[in-house]
C-alpha cells in the first residue's frame, strides 16, 4: 500500500520504481488526462473556463446529450479542439517515447483523446476512447466507424452545427467514446491482453474512476505484475499500487528515465 511521501521517501520510491522497471520485459503504461495537464489541456475534473465553466463534461459526453441537443454538444467539442490545438507534448510524453526505445515490448494504453503521445514520437499506442480531432457519421451509415473528413465539405457545410454526413445527411459527431457507449472491442481486447501480459504497469495521471479503463491495473496485478502510479494526488487506484510516485508526470517520468539511464551505465 502506498503512503504519503517526504522528499527522502520519494527518492527511495523512485529508486525502487526504477529498479523494478529496469528488470521489466513487458512494461505497459496506462495514461489519463493528467499526463496532458502540463501541456495546458484541462483534465476531466478541472473546471473549464468561460462559457463552459458551468458545464459538467460528463453530462455532455453522452449519446443522450447529443440526441437532446446536437448543436450544444458539437460546440462543446469544437471549443475543446480549439483549446487543444496549441498543446504540445510535455516532458512526460517525451519520456514515455524514450521508454519505447528502451523497451521493445512497451505499449501505451491511453484514455486520452488528444494526440500528444503520437506527437512525442510514441508509436505503440492503444486508444481506448477515440480521438477528438477525428469525426464520424453519427449513424455510422457505412459501417462502424464511418469516418467523415470535414476538409472535404464546403465552408458553409462545415459551418453547420453539427455538419451533416456527406453520405447520408445525418449529423456528424466527434469520433470519441461517450459515457454509456461501448469501447471499440479491438482496442479494449488489446488493452486487456497487454495488461494481463505486463510484468510492470505504469499508471500515469488518471483518477481511476472511469471503467473499463480503470479495471486494467487489476488485470496486471492478478497476473503477478507490479503496479507503479505517478500522480500528484491520491487516486482511486493508489491503494492497489506497489509504488506511488507523488508528483507531476512531467517531472517524475523524466526522473525515472534518468534513473534507468544511470543504472544502464552502471550495468554497462
Ligand atoms: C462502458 C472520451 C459499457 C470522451 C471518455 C458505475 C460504476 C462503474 C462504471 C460505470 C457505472 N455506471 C456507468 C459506468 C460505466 C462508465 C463509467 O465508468 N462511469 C464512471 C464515471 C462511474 N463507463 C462508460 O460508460 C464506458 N463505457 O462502460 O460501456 C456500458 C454500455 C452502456 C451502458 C453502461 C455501460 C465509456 C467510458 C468512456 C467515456 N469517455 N472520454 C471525451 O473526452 O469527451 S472518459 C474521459 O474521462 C477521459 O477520456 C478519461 O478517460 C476520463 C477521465 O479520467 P482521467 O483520464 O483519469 O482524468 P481525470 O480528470 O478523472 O483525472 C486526472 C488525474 O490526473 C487526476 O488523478 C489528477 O490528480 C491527475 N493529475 C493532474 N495533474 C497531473 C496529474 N497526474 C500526473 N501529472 C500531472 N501533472
Amino acid at each position: 500500500m502506498a503512503t504519503e511521501q517526504t522528499p527522502s521517501t520519494f527518492e527511495r520510491a523512485l529508486h525502487e520504481a526504477a529498479a523494478i522497471l529496469s528488470a521489466a520485459r513487458r512494461p505497459v503504461v496506462l495514461t489519463g488526462a493528467g499526463i496532458s495537464k502540463e501541456s495546458g489541456i484541462p483534465t476531466f475534473r478541472d473546471a473549464l473556463d468561460g462559457l463552459w465553466a458551468q458545464v459538467d463534461p460528463m453530462k455532455l459526453a453522452t449519446p443522450q446529450a447529443f440526441r437532446r441537443d446536437p448543436a450544444l454538444v458539437w460546440r462543446f467539442y469544437e471549443y475543446r479542439r480549439e483549446r487543444m490545438r496549441p498543446a504540445r507534448p510535455n516532458p512526460g510524453h517525451i519520456a514515455l517515447a524514450a521508454l519505447e526505445h528502451r523497451f521493445p515490448a512497451l505499449h501505451i494504453i491511453t484514455q486520452n483523446v488528444d494526440d500528444l503521445h503520437e506527437q512525442a514520437g510514441s508509436t505503440r499506442i492503444v486508444r481506448l476512447h477515440g480521438k477528438i480531432s477525428a469525426n464520424r457519421c453519427s449513424l455510422d451509415c457505412r459501417g462502424l466507424p464511418t469516418p467523415v473528413d470535414l476538409s472535404q465539405l464546403s465552408d458553409e457545410q462545415r459551418a453547420e452545427t453539427p455538419p451533416h454526413c456527406p453520405y447520408c445527411g445525418g449529423y456528424v459527431r466527434p469520433d470519441v467514446v461517450w459515457f454509456n457507449e461501448m469501447l471499440p472491442s479491438d482496442a479494449l481486447n488489446r488493452a486487456q491482453q497487454l495488461a494481463q501480459q505486463a510484468d510492470v504497469m505504469l499508471v500515469v495521471g488518471t483518477s481511476g474512476v472511469v471503467y473499463p479503463a480503470a479495471g486494467l491495473p487489476a488485470l496486471t496485478r492478478k497476473a503477478g505484475g507490479r503496479l507503479i502510479e505517478i500522480n500528484p494526488v491520491v487516486s482511486e487506484l493508489t491503494p492497489t499500487m506497489d509504488i506511488w510516485l507523488e508528483g507531476a508526470s512531467g517531472i517524475v517520468l523524466p526522473r525515472l528515465v534518468e534513473h534507468l539511464e544511470k543504472d544502464n551505465t552502471l550495468d554497462a
